[in-house]
């Protein structure tokens, strides 16, 4: 038996798995015992298939001739790949200076601080990840709000209310459901808002609002306003460590039921009941989205708006609350985000293995400073990759290391794959090779998998502190795949940075950072137990007693040390202070002219239970469980275009179209089509050619979500063609 931990949906840690080997062959695969996280799903078990798949990269290989013609590659040795790599850095470098080169990491997050701690050594503060569209400006919001994440606290004993808020928990993150099943046998009231109907929302809702894609902020605003004119909010809390409630007071008056459902399509008399609903459930937690809400052009101040109702009903930092962690080591692990806290605090700050402080040195070199300033502010540990295409046409990006990148995740991704392939210079690393991304670069190199790799280590929250796990090698690595780990540190030792990269050994890295973390080193912990690391008690309402603010003060470590409804750092940027509601820059309100055209509001990406973004369509077991991309739409809608269940379809946007079969649902209120994401090996069939490149000014985050759109039957011709909209989107 062999125990790795799985990462089929691209986290770490995520859910434990054991391998029966035969012959140094993988012969069957359960469920790790007493792991924190899991059952294994479908995608864990088709894992095996990944190992196995006759497609996967087993060789470096080296683009033979120009990149403007049809890609042909030849396989090399790892020493020929890596000095080929330094080398080209080391010109790029000479040349423009080092930060003209982005090291980048896509949705996989165990390269991450590897690739990250290379990028501060080589001198570049332009990192980046996906989290340029994911989690990262949901925790931006909370940040503006709360000066750090409050967000996504698991219910406990003591959880009186639960809200999941654009959140499909029950195929995206399965690792939840589990407490949030017991949370609701004990008697927790959950409030989900959420257009459509979904396994989360027909399982858990005890009150389920279905707003119209984009205007979650006014609904909560309007809830808020509900809340103050029922007297039903935290007074205490909110007199004593709120900034700004007299100017909200008076904002929010205008958001009356009526005006709310006016907005949001939610019947007015829902939005009382649901705000009355939080005000008799408190302590009470939220889970947002993780990306959903924010993938829309006022995505950050709708989320200000819900947390913000969250903290005047006086959930935070409350036992069964929304509790700040005390010993945040997780998120630091994940590199998706950065824990501001006390410096000092044993398991975070110290531990700085990505070199944070070398980032903050070089802040003033990062591409996206001018662009995004909020975010440059406030996200220190990666830039905002969104405006690759800009970057690099302005001649701030001149060469790029991918790890685990997908150019298609983006919105119009034809501009991203042009400028990948107008660089000086691209290597990528991956498990197979995509065209939609590969073609664009010079080098491909093969990424060892999870049975194959070791780096990194996990660690969970647990009883009395911290469980930390580590991995068995399962199998030695096909072909000449190797680790992602390992492959930055060998780039490093060819860049002549190998003293910061102990000298190549990964192991002795994660030797590193556990003796600053707990004291311990990787062989104090077994495998398959997993060790404690044990941490004084989580302490609660820590703004009363100092504990969130560098200066040891009370309050929150925002530069009023209040809870910021008015955000100072937004006004100083000159955005509106108030977590104001804006219209999506699409939307049958603010585009009438449009919505004659394109009468259906479209959301793109809802996520698929067997799938995870771009990956996974070559496994067999996967693909028979889900053959092909649907849109859904209601039946409603459907009769009234002619359109059948399973018809063929063209989902047409003023940026693209796409085309692809229909599921009739009513899973799907009228009004609303929503399509999948990451289908790139379907020509024709990907979101993004429907996406426009418009962007929330204080994250930078695209438009994937509020968008206007029509659905007709295809015709001939249709089959696998994609349409160009009237409008490539503004940015
Ligand atoms: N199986 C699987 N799991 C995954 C992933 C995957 O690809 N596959 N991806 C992972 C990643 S990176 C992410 S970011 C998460 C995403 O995790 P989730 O946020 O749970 O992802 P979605 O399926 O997009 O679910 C969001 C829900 O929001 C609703 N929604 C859409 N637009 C709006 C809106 O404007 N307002 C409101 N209130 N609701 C809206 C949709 O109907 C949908 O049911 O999933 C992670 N987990
Ligand atoms: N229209 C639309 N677009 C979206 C979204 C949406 O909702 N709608 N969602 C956005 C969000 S939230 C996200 S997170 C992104 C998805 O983020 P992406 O980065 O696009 O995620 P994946 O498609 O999983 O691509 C990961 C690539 O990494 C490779 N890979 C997987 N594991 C490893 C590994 O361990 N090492 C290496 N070297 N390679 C590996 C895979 O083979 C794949 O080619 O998409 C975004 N794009
Ligand atoms: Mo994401």
């Amino acid at each position: 038996m062999a125990y790795t931990f799985c990462d089929a949906c691209n986290q770490i840690p995520f859910c434990g798995v054991k391998a029966a080997l035969r012959n140094g062959r993988i012969v069957g695969l359960e469920g790790w015992e007493n792991y924190p996280s899991g059952p294994p799903c479908a995608k864990a078990y088709a894992t095996v298939q990944e190992e196995y798949h006759p497609d996967r990269l087993l060789y470096p290989m080296i683009r033979v001739g120009p990149k403007d013609s049809a890609p042909r590659w030849r396989t090399a040795t790892w020493d020929e790949a890596l000095d080929l790599i330094a080398g080209r850095l080391r010109e790029v470098r000479e040349k423009y200076g080092p930060e003209s080169v982005l090291f980048y990491v896509g949705d996989p997050k165990e390269p991450r601080l590897a690739v990250s701690r290379l990028a501060s050594a080589f001198g570049s503060p332009n990192f980046g990840t996906e989290s340029s569209t994911c989690s990262r400006a949901a925790s931006l919001a909370s940040q503006l709000l709360f000066g750090l994440r409050a967000w996504g606290t698991p219910p406990s004993e003591r959880t009186r209310g639960v809200v999941i808020w654009a959140m499909n928990t029950a195929w995206t993150n399965t690792q939840n459901l589990r407490r949030l099943v017991e949370a609701k046998r004990r008697g927790a009231k959950f409030l989900v808002v959420d257009p459509r109907r979904t396994p989360t929302s027909e399982r858990l809702a005890d009150l389920h609002l279905r707003p119209r894609p984009g205007t979650d902020g006014a609904l909560a605003l309007g809830m808020i306003n509900a809340l103050i004119k029922g007297g039903l909010y935290d007074g205490e809390f909110v007199s004593r460590w709120i900034h700004g409630f007299d100017a909200l007071r008076d904002y929010v008056s205008g958001f009356t039921p009526k005006e709310v459902e006016r907005i949001t399509w939610v019947p007015a008399g829902e939005v009382e009941e649901a705000a009355e609903l939080l005000a008799s459930s408190v302590p009470g937690t939220i889970f947002l989205g993780y990306s959903t809400l924010t993938h829309t052009t006022n995505g950050v101040q709708n989320v200000r708006a819900i947390l913000t109702l969250m903290a005047i009903l006086g959930n935070l930092d409350v036992p069964g609350g929304i509790v700040i962690p005390t010993h945040p080591l997780v998120p630091y692990l994940a590199m998706t985000d950065y824990p501001l806290r006390k410096p000092g605090d044993a398991l975070s700050m110290d531990i700085d293995f990505a070199l944070m402080s070398r980032k903050m040195e070089l802040r003033d070199k990062r591409a996206d400073a001018d662009r995004f300033p909020v975010w440059a502010e406030l996200v220190p540990e990666q830039i905002q990759v969104n405006m690759l295409p800009e970057y690099v046409r302005e001649g701030r990006i001149r060469a790029a290391l991918l790890f685990g990148a997908n150019l298609t995740m983006w919105p119009q991704y034809g501009e991203y794959q042009e400028a990948i392939r107008s660089l000086e210079f691209a290597a990528a690393v991956d498990y197979f090779y995509r065209p939609w991304t590969h073609d664009f670069v010079d080098v491909v190199l093969p990424a060892a998998t999870m049975y194959e790799r070791t780096e990194p280590f996990a660690a969970f929250p647990a009883p009395g502190g911290w469980r930390i796990y580590r991995r068995d090698r399962a199998l030695e690595p096909r072909g000449e795949a190797r680790s992602d780990w390992w492959i930055a540190f060998r780039i490093a030792i060819g860049l002549g940075l190998g003293d910061l990269f102990w000298g190549g050994d990964t192991e002795a890295a994660m030797d590193w950072i556990l003796g600053r973390a707990a004291g311990i080193s990787l062989r104090d912990v077994p495998i398959p137990e997993g060790r404690l690391v044990p941490t004084d008690p989580e302490e609660f309402r820590k703004y009363e007693r100092g504990l969130l603010r560098e200066d040891g003060r009370p309050g929150f470590p925002t530069p009023t040390g209040k809870v910021e409804v008015w955000s100072t750092i937004l006004e100083k940027h000159g955005f509106d202070p108030l977590p104001v509601y804006v219209e999506p820059e699409e939307s049958p309100v603010s585009r009438p002219d449009l919505a004659g055209r394109y009468p259906l509001v479209l959301i793109t990406g809802s996520r698929s239970p067997v799938y995870t973004h771009s990956k996974h369509r070559e496994l067999p077991w996967l693909r028979e469980m889900e053959p092909e991309p649907l849109a859904r739409m209601n039946p409603d809608d459907a009769a009234k275009r002619g359109i059948g269940d399973g018809d063929r379809v063209v989902v047409e946007t003023a940026h693209g179209s796409v085309g692809m079969r229909v599921r009739l649902t009513y899973m799907m209120p009228p009004g609303i089509v929503d399509i999948p994401h990451g289908w790139a090996a379907v020509p024709g069939a990907n979101a993004n050619d429907a996406t426009p490149r418009s962007f929330d000014p204080i994250s930078g985050y695209p438009s994937f979500k509020a968008l206007l759109c029509e659905v007709r039957r295809a015709g001939d011709g249709d089959d696998g063609e994609k349409g160009k909209g009237e409008e490539g989107g503004s940015v």
